[in-house]
């Protein structure tokens, strides 16, 4: 990692770099279309072509907290994110973009089984390339019935560094972080989701501690569901293809 986390200038942006991997049509576009767009968009997602990169500007809240005091700081990220196509023709480059990522985000859909195996194979390779960068793993589509539960996910993507984070529904934006508890779109569920992905990876690389709480910052007199104004989202480039 390049700078520290709590470096006093906000100029020097921490960079995240997450990769969305998964079969073709589980929803990794439409997810990350809710964390830049927000809840109340209507999503229609197109196949994407290759990869897709953006950029998505938030800022976060952290509280540190020591024995005897805590404090309080606002740190700027960019969160570079590689949306991959999930064809098999694909796969080679998806697999180029491994080694610049920080985190790994793998989605199955809970209702297709193939969409496991995938998710199987993914983090199998990810894992050849990184050795020890966290995999998060999300099952999408909690708004239809499921077929495979976390813990068949948990069974059968077993290494080291490999985080389940539940069920999410993008069409809905709700998270379902363990199956009896529910966040809803108006409790901020792809916040709160994202906020998590950012706490592992910052816990992961020593910069905060598990006791430390982060919260996604909203801007002011923002409507909860509405689309964040200051903190926009660049679409860079079409990877390719
Ligand atoms: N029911 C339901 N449908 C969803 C959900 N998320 C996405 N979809 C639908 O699933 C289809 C595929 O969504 P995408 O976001 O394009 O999937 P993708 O993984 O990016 O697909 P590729 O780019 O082809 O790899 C679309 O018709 C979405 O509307 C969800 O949470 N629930
Ligand atoms: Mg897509």
């Amino acid at each position: 990692m390049s700078s520290g986390f709590f470096e006093e200038s906000s100029k020097d942006a921490y960079d995240l770099t997450i990769t969305l991997a998964g079969a073709g049509q589980v929803g990794k576009t439409s997810l990350i279309t809710r964390l830049e767009f927000g809840a109340k968009m209507n999503i229609d997602p197109t196949q994407t072509a290759g990869v897709n990169f953006s950029i998505i500007k938030k800022t976060f809240i952290i509280q540190k907290k020591t024995l005897f005091s805590s404090s309080t700081e606002e740190k700027f990220m960019l969160i570079n994110v590689s949306d991959t196509v999930g064809q098999e023709r694909y796969k080679s480059i998806i697999r180029s973009s491994y080694a610049q990522t920080n985190v790994l985000l793998l989605i199955y859909d809970v209702t297709n089984k193939q969409s496991l195996e995938r998710a199987i194979e993914e983090s199998r390779e990810f894992r050849e390339i990184n050795a020890d960068k966290p995999i998060i793993v999300i099952g999408n589509k909690c708004d239809q019935k499921p077929i495979i539960t976390t813990s068949d996910a948990q069974e059968r993507i077993d290494a080291d560094s490999v985080y389940f984070l539940g069920e999410f529904s993008a069409l809905e934006s709700i998270w379902k972080p363990k199956p009896d508890t529910t966040i809803t779109a108006e409790e901020g569920a792809i916040q709160k989701l994202f906020t998590e992905i950012v706490r592992i990876w910052l816990v992961h690389n020593k910069e905060i501690s598990e006791e430390d709480d982060i919260r996604m910052k909203q801007p002011k007199g923002a409507v909860k569901l509405s689309e964040d104004s200051d903190q926009q989202t660049t679409r860079t480039s079409n990877g390719c293809c």
